[in-house]
Order: C-alpha cells, then structure tokens, then sequence
C-alpha cells in the first residue's frame, strides 16, 4: 500500500520524469514527502515564482523533447503558472503542470483557492484532466504523458484534488515509458510530393515545430542542397537548421525580412513541413491566401488537427517530422533553373548582417558579430519578448548542435528560467540569455533558483530604460506622445546579479565587451552583463528619431 502521493512520483520515476520544477503547497505535501526519498532519479528544483518554474518546464520541455513537469499549489500558483502552459502550447512543446486541488469532500463550494482546472485550462492546454479516483492515477498519468509528446506536443494540466494524495491505495505504479513511434509519410504521397517539387518554376521548403530527434532536419538540409531549394523557417525555429547551409535563406517572424516575405510570395510550390500556420509566419495571413494558397501547398504535419487548420493543401502528408525528413532525404534531387532564386535569398539573409555602426554606448551589431566568431558551435541560447530579442534571433547563426528557446507566444521573462532549465540539462555548455531590461524583470528572482540549483547561465541584459517594442509601436502611432513605456527606475543590474551570488558587470562601452564576456565565460557562478543600450538604438536599422519623424510626416500624432 501506498498513498496517492507515492503511486503519482513512482509512475513519473516510471515513465522517465528526470526534472521537476516548482513552487510549493500545502495542497500537494504527499507529493513533495515522495519527492524526498528521489533524488538523483528525480529531483524538485524549487523556483521562486511559479511563472518562472511552468517556463523552466516548457524550455526542459523544448529542449528534450520529454514532458517538462511543473509543479504548483492550487488558484494562486496555478494561475501564476498559466503563463508557461500558454507558452509550451503555442510553442507545441511537451509539458505536464500538477496542480493541487482542494479535496473532493468539499469540491464545488468555492473552497480556499479552489478552481475548475478544466474550465481555466480547457482552452489553453491540450489536455486538462482531474483525478478523481486514486486508483486512475497511473492510467491518466499514461495518457498525459502520451499526450504531451504525440502528435503535436502540448501541455497537459493534471488536478489533484488532496485526498487522492494522502489516501492509500494498492494500485500498480506504471512498469515503464510510453514510447510512441512516429507516423510514417506514405511512399505513394512522397512520390507525388517529388512530383509536385519537380514541376515547380520556384519550390520553396518551410519547416518549424518542435519535435525534432536524432539526424533532425539534416536529411532534408541534404535533399534542399543537392536540389538547390531555399529554406526557411518559421517564427522561432532557426535553430532546427544549419543556419551554414546554402540553402538556409532565413527565418519567417516577427519583421521579417523583405526577402523572406519575397520567397514565400513568389514560391509557387511550398513544402511545410512540421510547421503551423501562426501569424508571425505569414505576415498576419497575407503571404498565404486562407483559406486557399495561390501557392500550392504540401503540409506534412504529426496531427490530423493541424493539417488544413488554416489552409487547404493540395497534398497533405501526416506523418512525423523525423519519419518524413528520413523519406524526403531518400527521394533522388530535382533538378529546375530556381537556383538563381535561391541564391538571390541566401545572398539577401548574408547581407543581412551588415550593420552600420548603431548609436548606442554598447553596439550590439557589433556584439553580435563578435559572440557569432566566439561562440561554441554547441551554444544554447534562449531570450524573451522585446525588441532586443532581434539580436539573438536574427544576429547569430545556428549550426545544427546549437539551440535556440525563444517563445512564439512572445512572452516576457522567458528567457532567464529557460537558461536555468538548460543549463540543468547540459551543465557544461555555453548557454547564454539575451533579455531586455523589461523581460529580465519579469523574472529576475529566478536568479536564486540558478544558485540553488547550481545552474548558472549567462544573461545579457540590453538596458535601454524602456518598453521598447511598445515605445516603437507608439512612435509609429501616437509620435511625441510617450506614455506608459519609460522604466525610469530600474536597479542595478550587475549588484542585483552579485546579491543573487552571480558574477555581475556593467559595460558601457563596445570595445569593453569582449574582455567581460571572457570573465563571464570564466565565472563559475554564471554571470549578468548589464549592457548599456540607448534607446535610439532599438532596432538595427531606423532609429526611435527616425520612427517618430517617419510617422509625424505620414500625419499621424496631433
Ligand atoms: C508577459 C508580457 N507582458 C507584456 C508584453 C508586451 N510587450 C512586448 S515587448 C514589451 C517590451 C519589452 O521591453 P524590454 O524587455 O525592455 O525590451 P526592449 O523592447 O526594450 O528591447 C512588452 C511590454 C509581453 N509580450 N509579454
Ligand atoms: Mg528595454
């Protein structure tokens, strides 16, 4: 006999869990006493916040394709853990939040913190779920974990109301992990599909999503080059590529570049592979007609429910993206006069890189250019939401063993917990955070739970004194007006960073970088650059000035 707390942390033992982040409750006790007796096997890394915890689960979750498990007490934590599941379900990354719940003796009478899980969750998970009965605690702890990982991966929100914690049962822990194959592409559909590319004037190839294992897209890197086709990648998933590769012409998000819009304009076969169909990656669903593409449309998708969600395609492929990218690497190349084309959008994504000096104390084009000789080809970067997040997303390049965690859901204060979750995970990489002065705040007291746990990143924080995205977006609507947008008060960064036990710097000029990022490098206790950015500098081409005058001319303001 054990009790529900016992049999819950068994079956995650059972299942492969390694990682738990977390805030504690007095709602889930049992589980944390389980928790006592698991370490090396699988251990509670304690956060200070429960955003910064159900982050860590998404990143773990991106970063290893396992579900990341977050653990959080009922209303209060869970709310404040909603916006890690909004993001993992966005990012369609594996993730599974234990909640406590009140017990089922009083459940309904709007109990101290109580909640309806399912109801809050409903729409913003792939699956919300409360247990109910003690002894379903290993069936639906199987299907949420084959939930989170299959088809498209999401996150899963299991209720726990306490009596299904604390009573006994003598029900079987789950003797092992679900492993679930991929679907595999129909050679019938791969041979239409070589078809399809062969006949086209311009094809193109966009693929994104998460679940990429193993050889990843290189099997497809191999048939884009020997068929000269351009690649692009969605909002966010540069990093699943080699961004090497002359084929590799760029990424589809947030200002995009012209010549990214132009490839996918001007395709006339586009191969999607893995990818969903968000805003950023259409340009607001104006590169692409919905519901029906002028270009002709190849979707391979893992999910039924992603494929013609938005669009209809002309052949439709379910399978996963392992399964499909080992197929597409077996078909022989095609052969067309698009390489020219090709090689138009990979000199336009090279071009891209050259910068005019910036005005700012700290130019971080040259930063960039400077981390893009230095860094480690097996590099993990993460960032937030903010202009800033251009630099890391569109100023490096990813070889195919380095990573990127960025949210696509935009969220602020990603980026430092999910340098925490991956430098748990590979303790001895580079794993390096660019956030802004307004991301890095959101949260910032995940420094603690780094020092904790050991695992100390390096963070970079752009400091410019503003909101910036959103002072540009009033810049370019309301000019002059400025209202709601100017951090005037922000602390010290680099004392912030060193009460926290991090090394802790503040560099005001360019040519000082380069020696305080070898120190950070060398911290054994991580570190925060606390860059010196002015806000004229927010973007790598048009200054705030140049904004507001472009709008004032354009008759906006008063
Ligand atoms: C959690 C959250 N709150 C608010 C926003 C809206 N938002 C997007 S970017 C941004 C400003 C980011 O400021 P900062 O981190 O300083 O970066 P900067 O743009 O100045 O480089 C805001 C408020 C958001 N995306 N996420
Ligand atoms: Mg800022």
């Amino acid at each position: 006999m054990r009790n529900g707390g016992q049999l819950l942390v068994e079956c995650l033992v059972a299942l492969g869990a390694r990682k738990a982040f977390g805030v504690p409750g007095e709602s889930y006790l049992a589980v944390l006493d389980a928790l006592h007796d698991t370490h090396g096997k699988l251990d509670y890394v304690l956060c200070r916040q429960e955003g910064g915890a159900s982050f860590m689960a998404a990143a773990f979750g991106k970063l290893t394709g396992q579900p990341g498990l977050c653990m959080v007490t009922r209303g209060p934590g869970a709310t404040n853990a909603a916006i890690g599941v909004h993001t993992a379900m966005q990012d369609s990354v594996p993730m599974i939040l234990f909640v406590g719940q009140v017990g089922t003796d009083m459940k309904g009478r709007e109990a101290f913190q109580e909640l309806d899980y399912r109801a809050v969750f409903g729409t913003m998970a792939k699956w919300a779920v409360e247990i109910d009965r003690i002894e379903r605690i290993p069936e639906i702890l199987a299907r949420a974990w084959s939930t989170a990982i299959s088809g498209r991966p999401g996150p899963v929100v299991v209720a726990l109301p306490e009596d299904m914690l604390t009573s006994m049962t003598d029900a079987a822990p789950l003797r092992g992990p679900v492993e679930i194959t991929e679907p595999h592409p129909d050679p019938a559909a791969m041979e239409r599909l070589r078809e399809m590319l062969a006949g086209a004037e311009r094809p193109l190839i966009l693929y994104g999503g998460c679940n990429w294992k193993g050889q990843g897209t290189r099997p497809i890197q191999r048939f884009a080059e020997a068929s000269d086709i351009p690649v692009v990648s969605v909002f966010r998933y540069q990093d699943q590529f080699d961004n090497h590769s002359p084929s590799f012409c760029g990424e589809a998000g947030v200002g995009m570049m012209p010549h990214v819009k132009a490839l996918i304009r001007e395709a006339d076969v586009i191969l999607a592979i893995n990818a969903r169909f968000g805003e950023n990656a259409t340009d607001g669903y104006t590169l692409l007609d919905v519901p029906q593409p002028r270009q002709r449309l190849i979707h391979v998708h893992g999910s039924d429910r992603e494929i013609g969600k938005v669009y209809c395609p002309e052949l439709a492929i379910q399978s996963g993206p392992n399964a499909f990218a080992e197929a597409l690497g077996a078909l022989a190349p095609v052969k067309g006069r698009w390489g020219a084309w090709r090689a138009e959008g990979r000199v336009a994504y090279e071009a891209g890189f050259d910068l005019p000096d910036l005005p700012s104390p700290v130019d971080m084009g040259k930063v960039c250019a400077h981390l893009r000789a230095t860094l480690p080809e097996d590099m993990i970067v993460t960032n937030g939401a903010g202009n800033f997040a251009i630099w890391s997303g569109r100023f490096l390049k990813f070889g195919p063993e380095a990573r990127l965690l960025a949210p696509q859901s935009g969220a602020m204060g990603y980026g430092v917990p999910a340098a925490i979750a991956a430098k748990l995970v590979h303790p001895a990489k580079t794993v390096l955070c660019f956030a802004g002065d307004g991301d890095f705040q959101m949260t910032s007291q995940e420094l603690a739970s780094a020092a904790q746990a050991g695992a100390q990143p390096i963070i970079l924080v752009l400091n410019n004194g503003i909101y910036g995205t959103i002072r540009a977006h009033q810049e370019r609507n309301y000019p002059t007006r400025v209202s709601g947008t100017e951090m005037t008060a922000n602390p010290d960064f680099a004392a912030l960073a060193r009460a926290y036990g991090f090394h802790g710097e503040r560099v005001e000029r360019t040519e000082d970088f380069a020696a305080a990022f070898e120190r950070a490098l060398a911290s054994p206790t991580g570190a925060v650059l606390d860059l010196v950015i002015s806000p004229e500098a927010l973007t790598p081409r048009q200054t705030l000035s140049q904004m507001r005058e472009g709008a004032l001319a354009a008759g906006k303001g008063r």
